[in-house]
């Protein structure tokens, strides 16, 4: 029994057990078998979740850098290790062999060190989707240095909160960014950032657009002339296994962003294999995730996770619909991706699109699909499953967050079903319960309930940078000696997961928890529905009722309204019951969302019950304008 590629359901459930049974034993395994070592552990676990803390591999030393890199020199020098995909289509690609890889990365950890940087210091990285983001990514771990990486869609106020809270010493960022047929320039928006950022010494800059910038005397300097003349040899900096690796911002229920930091030895096995176990990853496979490396899953999945198995990882600078909503078929075809991994949000939106953009490409190597941010809703899996994978190639709806740092409940495409909507059931090691509001755990199947994990799995982040107590807080104090996920989920009768969503996005109507996923699942069903959003608002008699803001397809039709929400309330009469027909229907150009795809209904709830005086930060928004237009239009 191999604890990869497994093969089949009930290999699967062989695998699950023993790692249930003697987690120590299993990761133990995983780490011998397939990573490189300078020291090997004394213990492979010791955790106690009431303080909370956890230690995995104690005592072993290794760098992260020499398992993504260069172990694979003896058998994969020239194998691309990158494979850069320019946003203008007409630029050529650039595919990054593992030994040129090694090559920039040396050279640009010999420039971080040259401007003073060592092990354990802060570094914040704001790029482009460029091969310099992974390329300074893996050099601050070559040294032992912190990488803090800012989606470069992030405001000026955004990215200095985040700059600051950690204390960073450098920046590096480019001159400006193409997404689509924009320019954007970024320097501006740092130079706007650093002048709250008094520790920032040095700003490193790389030229991607060759658009004018401002230099800053003593504080600027294009890293360019520096790699030229810096040294192609950088001896690794081997570090403890819980040494940090990376910190990553992600949003909070309060304002203030938490940086959860994540330690190098447990992060690397865990992505490591996982990203074999879920993607099924062959030897000559070209993967491909879509997300920015500005995400959790552009660290795991695009950098860590492929090139500690020596894979060739794509990494593409543009948008979906540049130069028209074609493109990511076009690049599947141009390089014949085996494996895809995107957003739900990124299949609506190509799927409102004509089926000629898909259908006119040669999407025959792909293997094996993969969904990651939000519940999948059915409507967008069968589109996803009928037109790019052509009903042959399993989708893994993978669920997980910044905080868990790899991937926990997803199939295991070709040896465990896939269910439209449902993440079916935990990877090897991971271990799921669902909780009532009382604290008891549902040991049953066929229940709903708060998503907990209840032991430790080694790519979990140890802390929030900086506030131990609020980690303590936000994830260990719900339910005694457990981990909260913030996540509702169901377990049918054959104990398969369905992620129903935050557990923030439950609104009890008349006394019934009503999750918004199911009601906004009905609504999209609808053909005239691209998408919609479910809030409560206060209601004298019900407690709550549902306000429904929903954006409808652009046909150029001019459709009766109301007609329109006796319509979609009928359709959520039918699918789940009267209860949740909803009160207030808006209808809107756009839905407010998070840079990642996440509809943020804590503005849209505000909308609903009239209190929009502190709406908070709306910067960070995709499309912060479709807020005010929401706000006009309110019923
Ligand atoms: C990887 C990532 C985490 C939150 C998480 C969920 C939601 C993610 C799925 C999902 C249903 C999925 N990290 N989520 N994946 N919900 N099905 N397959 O997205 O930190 O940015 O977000 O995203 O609510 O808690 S994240």
């Amino acid at each position: 029994m191999s604890n990869y590629h497994i093969k089949h359901l009930e290999e699967y459930w062989q695998v699950y057990r023993k790692s249930v049974r003697k987690p120590e034993n299993f990761w133990e395994e995983i780490a011998e078998e397939h990573f490189l070592w300078r020291i090997k552990w004394e213990k492979v676990l010791e955790w106690d979740f009431s303080k909370p803390e956890v230690t995995w591999y104690k005592g072993a030393k290794l760098n992260i850098t020499e398992n993504c890199i260069d172990r694979h020199l003896t058998t994969r020098a020239n194998k691309t290790a990158i494979l850069f995909e320019p946003n203008d289509p007409k630029e050529k690609a650039q595919h990054i062999s593992y030994k040129e890889l090694h090559k920039r990365v040396c050279k640009f950890a010999n420039v971080l060190k040259s401007k003073g940087i060592e092990k354990g210091d802060r570094v914040c990285i704001y790029l482009p989707m460029i091969p310099e983001l992974a390329v300074s990514v893996l050099a601050c771990a070559r040294i032992g240095a912190i990488h803090s990486v800012v989606f470069a869609g992030f405001s000026a106020s955004a990215l200095a909160i985040r700059i600051n809270d950690c204390d960073c010493k450098m920046v590096i960022c480019s001159d400006g960014s193409y997404r689509g047929a924009k320019t954007i320039d970024l320097k501006v928006i740092v130079d706007q950032a650093l002048e709250t950022c008094p520790g920032v010494e040095t700003n490193l800059m790389i030229n991607r657009t060759g658009g004018e910038v401002t230099m800053k005397e003593g504080r600027d300097t294009w890293i360019q002339p520096l790699l030229d003349t810096a040294s192609a040899d950088c001896e690794a900096t081997i570090v403890d296994a819980e040494d940090p690796l990376f910190i990553l911002y992600t949003s909070g229920s309060t304002g203030k962003p938490k940086g959860m930091v994540h330690t190098t030895a447990g992060y690397m096995v865990y992505t490591g294999y996982t990203f074999k176990n879920v993607f099924q990853y062959r030897e000559n496979d070209v993967y491909w995730c879509t997300a920015d490396i500005g995400w959790i899953t552009g660290h795991s999945y695009i950098v860590y996770g492929p090139l500690a198995n020596g894979a060739t990882t794509v990494m593409f600078e543009g948008v979906p619909s540049y130069p028209d909503c074609g493109r990511f078929w076009e690049i599947v075809e141009k390089h014949k991706v085996t494996q895809f991994y995107t957003a739900p949000t990124a299949i609506r939106a190509l799927a409102k699109e004509k089926l000629d953009y898909v259908d006119k490409h040669d999407l025959s190597s792909l293997k094996v699909l993969g969904t990651v941010g939000e519940p999948i809703n059915e409507e967008a899996w069968h589109w996803y499953n009928d037109h790019v994978g052509k009903r042959k190639s399993p989708i893994a709806d993978t669920w997980w967050q910044t905080e868990t740092g790899g991937i926990m409940i997803s199939p295991i495409p070709y040896s465990t079903p896939t269910i439209p909507t449902f993440a079916t059931l935990p990877l090897p090691g991971i271990q799921p319960a669902l909780m009532d509001g009382q604290g008891n755990e549902l040991k049953e199947n066929q229940v709903e309930g708060r998503l907990t994990i209840k032991f430790p799995w080694p790519s979990m982040a140890r802390t929030i940078y900086g506030n131990h107590d609020r980690y303590r807080e936000t994830y260990f104090s719900t339910f005694k000696n457990m981990y909260f996920t913030g996540d509702g989920a169901r377990r049918d009768a054959v104990g398969y997961y369905r992620i129903t969503g935050r557990v923030d996005d439950v609104i009890i109507v008349s006394g019934h928890n009503l999750g918004t996923a199911p009601i906004e699942d009905a609504i999209n069903e609808h053909p005239a529905v691209a998408e919609s959003a479910i809030v409560g608002f206060p209601h004298d008699i019900k407690g709550n009722a549902l306000y429904g803001y929903i954006t409808l397809k652009e046909t150029g039709e001019v459709r009766d309204q109301d007609n329109l929400r006796n319509e979609i309330n009928q359709l959520i009469t039918d699918k789940i019951g009267p209860i949740a027909k909803l009160n207030k229907i808006q209808f809107t150009n756009g839905l407010p969302k998070t840079r990642s795809g996440k509809i943020m209904r804590r503005i849209l709830r505000k909308i609903a019950e009239k209190d929009t005086s502190n709406l908070g930060d709306t910067s960070t928004l995709l499309n912060p304008e479709v807020v005010q237009d929401i706000m006009d239009n309110a019923i």
